[in-house]
């Protein structure tokens, strides 16, 4: 049992002393004077080590109490770590071995310790690096369809699922953070927002647009109030993890009940902007061209193996209290489920795109941005790409309706791309 000493953040050299008490961590990764820890934290808010023994490695994630990419002048609660430990648990239930396996959560100190995954590196990074991943849309596609399905009041039990609601309804910093930097702050004039260089008159223009602007109304409202399945809440390219063979999702700090779709069009999203952004780094060949083409191939196929698995699970786990079997298979109407399942992909098919376009302008117009773009040197290359990335994802906020299968989304993608 590790004490209850007061937060502290910890370092390469306090780390290993607070670890040292925790059970069954010398057995996992060796005896603790032969750890070696480092400190490899990049992203917005945490502080990560390594943690590798003589048998082997851990992460240990601990959250400050300020958001690391601004500094001590945004201070952040540490309950953070809570749901993302609540979070991994779950949704490493619901999607066996795609997450890492958490071995140790020390709450006084918002840390825990989990799996290092290795030889994985992050999605992100292996797209700009141009690696072709044969099973990540398979793999995405699924973990998604089984997270958002068995997370419901479709397959859940509706008391668990309630008690559920109640305990990540407490993560409201989280949840403000997405709703401030997604829904809002890119569509008006806020001190955290930075465009591009030459940027500057686009996102004047569309902080003008009131179509655009009653589209992410809309999707703030249903951010916020559609309560429909835990959600990783930070879908993006960084919070997966690959090889060429394996996908492992990491992070879900942000996890909350909402929309189906947001977890779906946040994933898919970041792939279009990383299918925008190759422009900005490599000669336009027939390397380049090939790699666009297998981007968009991972869209179509996200969706498609969320289509196919969601309904496997339709039909085989619809336990919960919105299953209605009552409705439709217990009275012989097999073919009426079949309506309401394709009725609800609709839906989610409609939200994703949405969230997907929205997700493409809060990285181009709000605070966090994304090193796809970012490491474009040529400003004005760079501001194009992004320009065509705002003009796609404006598309998907506002016409939604006329995407009907993802090979329309592709289309489109190809025709902004030559704009
Ligand atoms: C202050 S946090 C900025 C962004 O980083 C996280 O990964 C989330 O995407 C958040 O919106
Ligand atoms: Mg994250």
């Amino acid at each position: 049992m590790l004490d209850k000493r007061p937060y502290e953040p910890l370092d390469v050299g306090t780390l290993p002393r607070r670890l040292a008490a925790a059970p069954g961590l010398a057995h996992r990764i060796g005896p603790a004077e032969h750890w070696r820890v480092r400190e490899v934290g990049d992203g917005n808010l945490n502080l990560v080590f390594i943690v590798e023994g003589q048998l082997g490695a851990v992460i240990a994630k601990q959250a400050l109490p300020y958001a690391r990419c601004v500094g001590d002048s945004w201070p952040l609660s540490l309950e953070r770590s809570y749901f993302e430990y609540h979070a991994l648990v779950r949704l490493g239930q619901r999607d066996p071995g795609r997450l890492p396996q958490v071995h140790v959560f020390d709450q006084e100190q918002a840390l825990i310790v989990m799996d290092y995954l290795t030889p994985h590196v992050i999605l992100r990074k292996s797209l700009m690096a141009g690696d072709v991943l044969p099973l990540l849309d398979r793999q995405m596609g699924q973990y998604l369809a089984r997270t958002l399905f068995r997370g419901s009041d479709f397959a859940m039990e509706t008391a668990h699922r309630k008690r559920d609601l109640a305990l990540f309804a407490g993560n409201v910093e989280l949840c403000g953070i997405s709703e401030d930097l997604i829904f809002t702050d890119p569509f008006c004039v806020s001190p955290r927002n930075r465009v591009t260089p030459g940027l500057e008159e686009d996102a004047a223009a569309l902080r003008a647009d009131r179509a655009l602007k009653l589209a992410a109304a809309a999707l703030k409202r249903k951010f916020a109030t559609c309560a429909e399945t835990l959600l990783h809440g930070d879908f993006h390219s960084g919070s997966v993890m690959v090889t060429a063979q394996d996908s492992r999702v990491i992070d879900p700090e942000f996890a909350f009940y909402g929309p189906m779709g947001f977890d779906i069009g946040a994933f898919l999203g970041n792939l279009l902007m990383a299918y925008f952004a190759k422009a900005g780094h490599d000669a336009e060949d027939h390397a380049r061209a090939a790699y666009e083409d297998w981007i968009l191939q991972l869209v179509e196929g996200v969706w498609s193996a969320f289509e196919a698995e969601f309904a496997r699970l339709w039909r085989t786990e619809r336990t919960g209290m919105l299953g209605l079997a009552e409705l439709f298979e217990d009275g012989g109407d097999a073919e009426g489920a079949e309506a309401a399942l394709a009725a609800l992909l609709r839906d989610i098919w409609r939200d994703t795109l949405g969230f997907a376009g929205i997700e493409m302008h809060r990285r181009i117009l709000g605070l966090a941005h994304i090193p796809e773009f970012e490491t474009i040197a040529d400003l004005t290359l760079r501001a194009t790409c992004e320009r065509r990335a705002l003009a796609m994802g404006r598309r998907l906020m506002l016409q939604p309706d006329t995407f009907s299968d993802p090979r329309h989304v592709s289309r489109l993608a190809r025709s902004v791309r030559t704009v």
